[in-house]
């Protein structure tokens, strides 16, 4: 009896040591499959996300893109039966996948380093740590007078959401005692990385920073709020253990396996419509308006300065398209619709010279799908900023989320002559 428990207790050893020889920190992703959805798509997808039983990838459908969660593929597979849609599978385990990509690529890819007391740059050829985004930023804001760096508050996991203010710069003219913000011309609001997964809007935003302060022309004579990274526990998650994840790490219930608030669903106008209350879906909108820190956080900064907001630009990806509002609803028409249509032209025209990508301005509600609690919708219909966009960046779903990191500076470039573009309209 006692050789066959110690055997036993052998083999499970060793099981157990193998399993953690080939386990990565992929495992979370383990059996998940990526879908393409045909046929009569409708409102499907959304209906199965708000269930908890689908991810959509690219909300703006640029791909028809889903992920299925290994515990849902048979029912999933079973309702878009039902409802005369079809799926193809272009991805039989995400792990499996995200393990041979890391292969293929290691050895070829650079990987750019920087300390506390050495990050000069944000890295153009790898996506940064959340930690090596701090660094640079204080660094930034050290060495550039017109700089100030901020904390709106403290996450869930006790990490900084970070604000930068630019000050506009000073006019040789102007008298150095003077309140800037008398002069100034209005302020643009740029924020990202409020959904895990899309690390290229959070790259992208440092290089505008970058840019910003480095611009002599017009757009120096405003003042920017910048959060480039919304989300850091939900990015950090994203980086070390679940490549897909999308909301932020709250707690919100007793169940473990669902954690996390879409917190592009949990701003208080039109709360409710196109999210879901249930805390397993991607777009769980949380347990009332603002229940999280992040967005509360955001609404306070934001109103403090509301009256001198004229842009309000959220950068998400993918799908390449400028988004305007409202995203609540198919049927209602928002204020100004015609100049945001128009100045988002200009947009998407420079950007287009820049790099030879092509983006398209967008209502999403109307052709496509609702999205409400939205930082684009609140920020127009609380605050009444006259221009919101969601700006959903490279690239049409190829790469997807999985973007490469050679295209963080293309991308900022078109970002940058697209915004250059659009706020010389605006202001
Ligand atoms: O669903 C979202 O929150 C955004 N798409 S994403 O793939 N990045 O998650 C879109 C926001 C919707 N905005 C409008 N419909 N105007
Ligand atoms: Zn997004």
């Amino acid at each position: 009896m006692a050789v066959l428990a110690l055997s036993l207790a052998l083999l499970t050893s060793v099981a157990s040591a193998a399993k953690a020889q080939t386990s990565t920190h992929h495992e979370a992703l383990r059996g998940h499959q990526i879908w393409h959805l045909s046929g009569e798509v409708g409102t499907v997808a959304l209906e199965l996300t708000q269930k908890g039983l689908l991810d959509m990838l690219d909300p703006s459908r640029a791909s028809g893109k889903v992920r299925v969660p290994f515990q849902s593929l048979e029912e999933a597979r079973r309702i878009l039966q039902e409802r005369g849609v079809a799926h193809q599978i272009l991805t039989e385990d995400l792990a499996t996948f995200l393990e041979d990509q890391e292969r293929r690529t290691k050895g070829s890819t650079k990987s750019e380093s920087c300390d506390p007391n050495a990050c000069p740059k944000p890295f153009s050829d790898s996506y940064m740590t959340f930690e090596q985004m701090e660094w640079f930023l204080k660094r930034l804001c050290e060495s550039s007078p017109r700089a100030s760096l901020a904390s709106l508050g403290k996450t869930s996991e006790n990490r900084d959401i970070w604000m930068v203010r630019l000050r506009p710069k000073m006019d040789p003219e102007e008298d150095p005692e003077g309140d800037p913000e008398e002069d100034a011309a209005g302020a643009v609001w740029i924020e990202a990385g409020i959904h895990a997964r899309e690390w290229i809007s959070s790259a992208v935003t440092l290089h505008l920073l970058e840019k910003l302060l480095q611009d002599t022309g017009d757009i120096g004579s405003l003042d920017a709020y910048v959060v480039p990274m919304v989300n850091p526990d939900g990015y950090e998650y994203s980086r070390m253990h679940n490549r897909f994840w999308r909301k932020n790490r709250r707690k919100t219930s007793t169940r473990a396996d669902c954690v996390g608030v879409d917190l592009n669903r949990n701003w208080d106008f039109h709360y409710g419509a196109g999210a879901s209350d249930n805390e397993c879906s991607e777009v769980f909108m949380g347990t009332e308006p603002f229940s999280e820190p992040e967005t509360k956080a955001l609404r306070d900064a934001m109103t403090r300065v509301k009256d001198q907001l004229k842009l309000v630009l959220c950068l998400h990806s993918y799908g390449q398209r400028l988004l305007y509002p409202w995203g609540y609803s198919k049927s209602d028409v928002a204020p100004y619709t015609d100049d945001l249509v128009r100045e988002g032209n200009a947009f998407v025209e420079a950007a287009q010279r820049s790099d030879n990508t092509s983006y398209a301005v967008t209502n999403v509600a109307a052709g496509l799908y609702v999205a409400s609690g939205t930082t684009e919708d609140w920020s127009k219909g609380v605050l009444g900023v006259k221009y919101t966009y969601t700006l959903e960046l490279r690239d049409k779903g190829e790469h997807g989320f999985l973007l490469g990191p050679s295209n963080i500076l293309p991308c900022s470039e078109e970002v940058w002559a697209g915004l250059q573009a659009l706020l010389k309209k605006i202001i």
